[in-house]
């Protein structure tokens, strides 16, 4: 399976927000999500979180600004060639100012105004305990649309 990561960049003040981009092109276009992709061959998932949210947002990260806040499969089986396994990560430090790239407008959300009905639909059951600082792990199955939901489980832990 796709080994993929998420990375969502967390800042406390004038208000706790967090920064999404929405997707421009390809696989979740017009969503906003966290910036992350693909791990590339000799990549661990740590350098794919801080390329990644190189490329999309122009946002640099060391790696020990990266906080591990869990797994969770996403699985599509209409199209098994999208299945993924998600590291996700969260920053509260880092160096440089969002910038629109090629694939993202990024945006700051505060943490009580995540636009979910702009996201992936499963993204409300799991992303406020992220943005709480907890871990979740847990598996998606999407419908033959995917987009809805067939079934899903993900549990958290502090
Ligand atoms: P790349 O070309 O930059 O490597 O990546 P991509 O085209 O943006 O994405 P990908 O490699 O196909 O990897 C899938 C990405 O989509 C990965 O970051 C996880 C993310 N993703 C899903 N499903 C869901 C979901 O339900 N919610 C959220 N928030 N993200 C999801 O595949």
């Amino acid at each position: 399976m796709k080994q993929a990561t998420l990375c969502f960049l967390i800042r406390r003040h004038p208000v706790p927000s967090v920064l999404l981009g929405r997707k421009k092109t390809g696989f979740g276009a017009g969503k906003y999500n966290g910036f992350g992709g693909k791990v590339e061959a000799g990549e661990s998932f740590l350098d794919a979180a801080i390329r990644e949210t190189w490329e999309e947002a122009g946002i640099v990260l060391q790696p020990h600004d990266l906080k591990y806040c869990g797994a969770l499969e996403f699985i599509y089986p209409a199209n098994p060639a999208d299945d993924n396994i998600v590291r996700i990560y969260s920053a509260c430090n880092w160096h440089g100012v969002p910038k629109e790239s090629r694939e993202m407008v990024p945006r700051w959300f505060p943490v009580d105004e995540v636009p979910y009905d702009q996201m992936w639909l499963d993204d409300r059951h799991w992303l406020p305990r992220v943005l709480r600082g907890e871990s979740v792990e847990g598996k998606v199955v999407f419908a033959s649309d995917g987009e809805h939901i067939e079934y899903y489980a993900i549990s958290g832990a502090r």
